[in-house]
C-alpha cells in the first residue's frame, strides 16, 4: 500500500554536532532551523531528530530526565515549536526518538523510584542481591559488564541494559505505559509526525532468570521480542499512534527475520519499518568490534532475504552508532568520491524508505582522533576499559576502537572550510575531522560531481520513479567483489550494478543508463573500479 512515509526520505540529525548558532561549540534546535533549506534542497522530506530532551548526557541525551522539556543546550520548547513550524513550511515533516527502555538516573521516576515505600518504586527494576553477596542475575549489559548496580539508600540493585545512568523501566507495569502513552500524545498533539523507537524490542523482561552462558548479552533470551512487548506496541498503537497521521520505526536489537516480520508485518499493527543490522555486519563477528573480510556476495545474499522476506524495509547505511558508511565498505582513501557515490546509488535503488544520517550526503569519513582522551562516547571508553582488564596491549584496543567507535560519526557537520567546519565559531565539544577543508557543503554545493550533487540526482530519480519506490527486488549476480540486482514494476525495469573493487570487472548487462556514478552515458558490460551503474529497461526488453 502506498504511504507518504514509503515515498519521502528521511535525513536523520544527530543535534550536537549538525549545526551551532551560538558558539558554544555544541549543534543547537536555532543552528538547525538555519540549515532546513539545505535539507530542502537535497530532497529531505522528514528528518529523524536524535534526542533533544533535558539530559544529564551520560549517553548523549540517550539518557532522558524530562520527556517533555527540552536540553538547554539545544534551545527551549519554544525553539522546538519553531522548528515544527518552520519545517512544516517547507513540507518537512519531524519524527522524534523515544527512548523508552530507559530513562535518566536523574529523571524524577527514579530519584522517588530510590525510596523503597513510594509510588515509583515499580516504575524500575528492583531487587535484592544473592545471598552471597553477588548481584541478582548474571545478565550483561550492552555496554559491558553486569547489569545491576547497588543502590546504597534503599539497599536492593536496580537494573540497565545500557550505562549504569541509564536505569530499566519497568514495563510489567501499567502506570509506566500510561505514562508513555503521554509522553506519545505531547508530541505528536505538537507536531511530530511518528518516532524512532530506541531500542524497542528489549523493553519487555518476561523473567529475571539467570542467562545461558553467551559472549555477549547474556541473559538476552529473557527480554528480546517477548510477547509482553509485541503486546505494548500494538497497544501504543491502538490507543494513541492510530488516531494520528504519522509513523514507526523500530531500532530492533539482536532480531532475524522471522522476529523484525512479527515486529512491523503491517497486519501485526506493531511498528510500521525496522532497523536491522544485518548488513552491516557482513563484515564483522559477533559484534562492531571484530572486522572480518568484506564479500560483496555475501551482502547481496543478506540484502535480499531482508528485500524479499518484509513487505517494506528501512533503508540506512549510517547512524549515530556506526562508523561511516565510506570509511567501512568503501574505500576512504583511493576512492573516497566514487565509493560513496556507488554506496548512495545502492542506498536508494533498494526497496524501502531511506534514511541518511548527517553528513553522509558528502561522504564524511571516520574520525582522524589517535587517542582516547579525544573521545567522548561512553561506550569507546568502557569498552577500551573492560579490554584493559584482559591485558589486551593498549595498541591493539586503539586499532579496535577507531574503526569501530560510535565517534566516527558524531564528528561535527562538515558544513564548509572556515575555521570551525562551518559547524561552530567555538570550541566544538567534539573533535572536528580535519579533512573538512577538502570534504564540505560549501564546496560540494558548487560542484556538480561532487558527492552532494550525485545525492541529490539519485533522490530526484528515486522520487520520480514509482519503480524504485515500490519495484519488486530480484537479485541476478554477485561475486566477491561485483553485485547486480533489479527493480521491477509493470513493464518497466531498473539494473543496478555495483562493483566494490578497485579493479575493473566485466559483466553480462548492456542498456541505457539512468544514472551512474562515473557520468557515463553508455554501459557496455565493463565496469571501472567502484564504478555503480543504473540501467533502465522498458517495454519488450523487460520479460
Ligand atoms: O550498534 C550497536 C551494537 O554494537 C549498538 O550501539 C546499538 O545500536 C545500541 O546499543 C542501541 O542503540 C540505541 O540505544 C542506546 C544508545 O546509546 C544508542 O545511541 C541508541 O541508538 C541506548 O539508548
Ligand atoms: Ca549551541
Amino acid at each position: 500500500m502506498k504511504q507518504w512515509w514509503k515515498e519521502r526520505v528521511v535525513y536523520q540529525i544527530y543535534p550536537r554536532s549538525f549545526q551551532d548558532s551560538n558558539g558554544d561549540g555544541i549543534g543547537d534546535i536555532p543552528g538547525i532551523i538555519s540549515r532546513l533549506d539545505e535539507l530542502k534542497d537535497l530532497g529531505v522530506g522528514i528528518i529523524w531528530l536524535s534526542p533533544v530532551y533535558a539530559s544529564p548526557d551520560a549517553d548523549n541525551g540517550y539518557d532522558i530526565s524530562d520527556y517533555m522539556d527540552i536540553n538547554p543546550k539545544f534551545g527551549t520548547l519554544e525553539d522546538m515549536d519553531r522548528l515544527f513550524a518552520e519545517a512544516e513550511k517547507r513540507d518537512i515533516k519531524i519524527i522524534m526518538d523515544l527512548v523508552i527502555n530507559h530513562t535518566s538516573d536523574e529523571h524524577r521516576w527514579f530519584s522517588e523510584s530510590r525510596k523503597k515505600d513510594s509510588p515509583y518504586r515499580d516504575y524500575y527494576i528492583w531487587r535484592e542481591g544473592k545471598k552471597n553477596g553477588r548481584p541478582p542475575n548474571n545478565w550483561t549489559s550492552f555496554f559491558m559488564g553486569n547489569v545491576w548496580e547497588y543502590d546504597e539508600q534503599s539497599g536492593e540493585y536496580y537494573l540497565h541494559l545500557f550505562d549504569k545512568k541509564q536505569p530499566d523501566l519497568n514495563f510489567r507495569n501499567p502506570k509506566v505505559i500510561r505514562e508513555v502513552k503521554d509522553i506519545l500524545r505531547f508530541w505528536l498533539d505538537r507536531g511530530a509526525s511518528g518516532f524512532r523507537c530506541d531500542v524497542i524490542n528489549v523493553i519487555y523482561k518476561t523473567t529475571l532468570d539467570d542467562g545461558k552462558r553467551a559472549i555477549i548479552l547474556q541473559g538476552l533470551e529473557h527480554y528480546r521480542s517477548q510477547e509482553g512487548n509485541h503486546e505494548i506496541l500494538r497497544e501504543l498503537r491502538h490507543d494513541v499512534l492510530s488516531k494520528y497521521d504519522c509513523f514507526t520505526v523500530g531500532e530492533t536489537v539482536m532480531v532475524d527475520l522471522e522476529d523484525a516480520k512479527e515486529l512491523c508485518e503491517p497486519e501485526r499493527e506493531e511498528l510500521d519499518m525496522v532497523f536491522y543490522f544485518d548488513h552491516l555486519e557482513v563484515d564483522r563477528r559477533i559484534s562492531r568490534y571484530f572486522p572480518k573480510k568484506f564479500k560483496a556476495n555475501k551482502l547481496l545474499d543478506v540484502l535480499t532475504k531482508w528485500q524479499q522476506g518484509l513487505s517494506w524495509n528501512a533503508i540506512y547505511l549510517e547512524n549515530h552508532d556506526q562508523p561511516r558508511i565510506v570509511s567501512h565498505f568503501g574505500d576512504d582513501v583511493r576512492y573516497h568520491e566514487r565509493s560513496a557515490k556507488l554506496l548512495g546509488t545502492m542506498q536508494f535503488t533498494l526497496r524501502g524508505t531511506p534514511f541518511v544520517y548527517q553528513g553522509q550526503e558528502i561522504g564524511m569519513t571516520n574520525f582522524d582522533f589517535t587517542g582516547m582522551s579525544q573521545l567522548n562516547d561512553v561506550e569507546s571508553h568502557n569498552i577500551y576499559n573492560l579490554m584493559g582488564k584482559f591485558f589486551l596491549p593498549a595498541s591493539f584496543r586503539w586499532k579496535i576502537i577507531k574503526s569501530s567507535s560510535r565517534d566516527n560519526a558524531r564528528t561535527p557537520m562538515q558544513w564548509s572550510a572556515k575555521l570551525g567546519a562551518g559547524f561552530t565559531i567555538g570550541m566544538p565539544w567534539l573533535g572536528i575531522n580535519q579533512n573538512y577543508h577538502t570534504i564540505n557543503y560549501a564546496d560540494q554545493k558548487q560542484q556538480p560531481e561532487s558527492i552532494l550533487s550525485y545525492y541529490k540526482q539519485l533522490i530526484a530519480l528515486r522520487s520520480s520513479s514509482d519503480t524504485l519506490r515500490y519495484g519488486v527486488f530480484t537479485p541476478l549476480y554477485s561475486d566477491r567483489h561485483v553485485i547486480a540486482y533489479a527493480r521491477k514494476q509493470n513493464n518497466e525495469q531498473y539494473i543496478i550494478i555495483l562493483n566494490f573493487s578497485d579493479e575493473n570487472k566485466k559483466v553480462n548487462y548492456r542498456g541505457d543508463i539512468a544514472i551512474s556514478n562515473t557520468g557515463r552515458n553508455e554501459f557496455h558490460g565493463e565496469l571501472m573500479p567502484w564504478e555503480a551503474v543504473v540501467l533502465k529497461q522498458c517495454d519488450k526488453e523487460v520479460q
